[in-house]
């Protein structure tokens, strides 16, 4: 394992395992944090031998989203341009994961609050455990949701729900964010790194081309229309037919053995 001291990252078995790592701080982010996670993510996207992400949290808390340490008005200085801070930590990351081929696994190990939350919600599959909550704690604090928020819980909840979480900042519990489907599934707390892990490494062994091009495929639909969308599939499904994954796949279903794809 290497550690960078905001984000531990580890890698076997084709997954990279990233721990945001300031727990007395509840894993808020600083610039050094920021910085680390979208090394991390970069890290996937550049390294052939990483098949699957698992991102999660050290400590009692997931993510706390922006440390407000780093943002105290008592300090004194010129207000802060919130607009230029998004523009260059949040956004190239949030971007940076929606675009990785590869498919990232959060397991949200206790709060998200903030931007800690939805950068799981802009995770491609979320478990969490039971007793974690999602805030969009911004309304506390006289701001809007960011990293996606907006975007993400209006699309997957609709604008009634969307606007009463957003607005009251009311805490979320894990198992009803599940039921809603704003994540896939909530866990034992005791059973989640299991699980999550176990998830990950069997996508790190799974056709890594073809569900990459699922990941964009599904993204793109909440944008385009069934005509765009059936034209999408035809190039995608041009491209996964000419990967080695797919003749493994079809050939190991025929032998009947479980197919060895080796992400090609
Ligand atoms: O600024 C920009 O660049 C714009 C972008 C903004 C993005 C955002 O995310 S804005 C939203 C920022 N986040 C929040 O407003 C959440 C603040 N935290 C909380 O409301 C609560 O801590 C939680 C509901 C998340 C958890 O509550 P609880 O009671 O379980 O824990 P706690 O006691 O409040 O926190 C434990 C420690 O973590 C505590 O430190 P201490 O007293 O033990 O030394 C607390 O101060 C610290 N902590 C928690 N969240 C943050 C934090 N420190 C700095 N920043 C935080 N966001």
């Amino acid at each position: 394992m290497t550690a960078s001291d905001s984000v531990l990252s580890a890698q076997a078995d084709g997954v990279l395992t990233l721990t945001l790592n300031r727990p007395d701080k509840l894993n808020s982010f600083n610039e050094d944090m920021h910085l680390a996670l979208r090394a991390g993510i970069q890290r996937a996207h550049d390294d052939d031998a990483v098949r699957a992400v698992l991102l999660t949290g050290a400590g009692r808390g997931f993510c706390a989203g922006q440390d407000l340490g780093d943002r105290d008005p008592r300090k004194g200085g010129p207000v802060p341009d919130l607009g230029h801070t998004l523009d260059t930590f949040y956004n190239p990351t949030l971007r940076l994961m929606r675009g990785l081929d590869k498919p990232i696994v959060c397991a949200v190990n206790g709060v998200a609050a903030g931007a800690g939350a939805n950068i799981a919600f802009a995770c491609d599959i979320v478990l969490a455990a039971k007793s974690a909550r999602f805030i969009q704690a911004f309304a506390r604090i006289g701001l809007v949701p960011d990293a996606g928020g907006t975007w993400s819980l209006a699309r997957i909840l609709g604008e009634p729900r969307a606007k009463a979480l957003a607005l009251t900042a009311e805490p979320l519990p894990a198992e009803t964010a599940a039921e809603w489907g704003l994540i896939w599934k909530a866990v034992d707390d005791a059973e989640l790194m299991a699980e999550a892990g176990a998830l990950a490494a069997a996508l790190a062994a799974g056709p890594t081309l073809g569900l990459g091009l699922t990941k964009r495929l599904i993204q793109a639909a909440a944008t385009g229309s069934l005509d765009q969308q059936l034209d999408l599939e035809r190039d995608a499904q041009r491209d996964a037919g000419r990967s080695a994954d797919y003749a493994e796949g079809v050939t190991a279903f025929l032998e009947k053995r479980p197919a060895r794809f080796t992400g090609r």
